[in-house]
């Protein structure tokens, strides 16, 4: 069977650009726009063009530039808006105007103070004269979700009778949940005349964090372009993320069977220069592309990985364009981890070697969290040294300079440390294979069992 292909429209140059500290001047909208255009989406909605000079100018140069995608630009439902919008595209190879107006009697009533047969006749002249530029004309009802399904439906119609391509459905203030989201997209599938010519579109905003399931179940009801942001950003809560819904469909083709153009090895690196030119980074345990979306503390977790990445990663992370998993060392680590990571560092150990340096290492991660290499290397050097000292039975003190010096966060350890004298004279007879033993080793490998699910 093959798979229904889903458009995807990316908006962090509009919507996500709203979000507050994610404005975007000409030139970063341009460094952006080409960046999405080699992760391949369908749309690039580069601004609003009457919003301001600078966005004005902005979609007209990533219409200059860019060439492979279609360049949309945002137009309220008046002729001032729609007229700007069309000289900033009309350089684009495949441009698009983007009318909005609200359609939800709170919107009509406290914003618009309009009636909603002046709406309906509102939304269709605005298409009509979109339509006299451009061939490809996108309507969106805004606050869709709180609208009235009678005359949405009435008004989609006109819009579509006036000559829209695409219509999107907002769900523009994150209101809606999947199943009813789904349903109205069925709805207005099953009553608007003439649906069948055009593309519904699904815009999902994320107040509630349904975004992702919402446009999902749009898609599954019939949507098939998708409207989304990098990051997630966008107004308030932000837009649907564009690489979770993506990412969601790759990995799941047996419930999504759909086809998106972007590569997703592009995701992170676009992820990246977003935070880059915005300053605005994404939450460490953000889906797909935060920090921690590869990472892997836990013991279980990490010898289940070390064993087979399949245990705990539903896909890989060079899949979504990041480097590699990432094994951090923390107090939930186990014994394999630390000893792949001593390895890395070029130390090898005898199992009863390791386990003095896991005891340390546990001991030590309990006060400081993450441990770092140069923490790594430290506690090495140091259970070396005590090793060569400490008549066998003894066992050593925790490596307190270590987790004082790393607790005041200073980056480089206390070389002071270092040339502190130990106080315990080296015995004649010891010798470093007669390594001091702990309760840990006893325990065994259950011992980094302890975290998981
Ligand atoms: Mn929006």
């Amino acid at each position: 069977m093959e798979r229904a292909r889903i458009r995807v429209f990316d908006t962090t140059l509009r919507d996500g650009e709203q979000s507050p500290g994610c404005s975007m001047n000409v030139r970063e909208k341009l460094r952006m726009a080409h960046q999405l255009d080699r992760l391949g989406v369908d749309v690039i909605e580069a601004g609003f063009p009457i919003a301001s000079d600078g966005d004005f100018e902005a979609v007209q140069s990533v219409s200059a530039s860019i060439r492979r995608p279609v360049i949309a630009g945002l137009a309220r439902a008046c002729t001032p808006d729609i007229e700007r919008a069309w000289q900033a595209l009309k350089g684009a190879s495949h441009p698009r105007i983007h009318v909005f107006l609200a359609t939800s009697d709170i919107h009509l009533k406290y914003k618009l103070r309009i009636s909603r047969q002046q709406c309906l006749e509102q939304a269709r002249d605005a298409v009509r004269l979109a339509k006299t530029f451009c061939q490809d004309v996108e309507f969106s009802p805004e606050d869709a979700t709180r609208t009235d399904t009678d005359f949405l439906c009435r008004l989609l119609e006109a819009v579509v009778e006036a000559g829209a391509t695409t219509l999107n459905i907002p769900d523009t203030v994150g209101y809606a949940m999947p199943a009813e989201f789904g349903q109205l997209i069925e709805t207005i599938q099953h009553r608007v005349r003439g649906i069948e010519r055009v593309t519904i579109s699904a815009h999902c905003h994320d107040d509630l964090g349904l975004a992702v399931a919402n446009s999902l179940a749009a898609i599954a009801a019939g949507a098939r372009q998708v409207e989304c942001a990098i990051n997630g950003i966008g107004e308030r809560a932000g837009n649907a993320s564009l690489e979770e819904i993506v990412m969601a469909m790759r990995v799941r083709p047996d419930l999504h069977p759909y086809d998106t153009g972007v590569l997703s090895d592009q995701l992170y690196p676009t992820s990246k220069l977003l935070s880059e030119i915005t300053g605005v980074s994404v939450q460490p345990n953000k889906a797909i592309i935060g920090r921690n979306a590869f990472a892997h503390e836990a013991g279980i977790h990490q010898d289940g990985m070390l064993k087979n990445p399949l245990t705990y990663e539903i896909m890989t992370p060079q899949s979504v364009g990041v480097p590699d998993s990432t094994l951090v060392l923390g107090k939930h680590s186990g014994r394999h981890a630390l000893a792949l990571r001593c390895e890395q560092l070029g130390y090898q150990f005898e199992r009863r070697e390791l386990d003095e340096i896991y005891r340390r290492f546990v001991i030590l991660a309990d006060k400081i969290k993450t441990v770092e290499d140069r923490h790594l290397l430290e506690l090495i050097r140091e259970a070396r040294e005590q090793a060569q000292r400490i008549p066998p039975g003894h066992v050593g003190e925790l490596p307190l300079a270590i987790a004082a010096s790393a607790s005041a966060g200073q980056t480089r350890p206390s070389g002071a440390y270092f040339s502190k004298p130990l106080a315990t004279p080296l015995p004649a007879d010891s010798k470093t294979s007669e390594l001091p033993l702990s309760k840990v080793e006893q325990h065994g490998e259950q011992e980094d069992y302890l975290w998981g699910v």
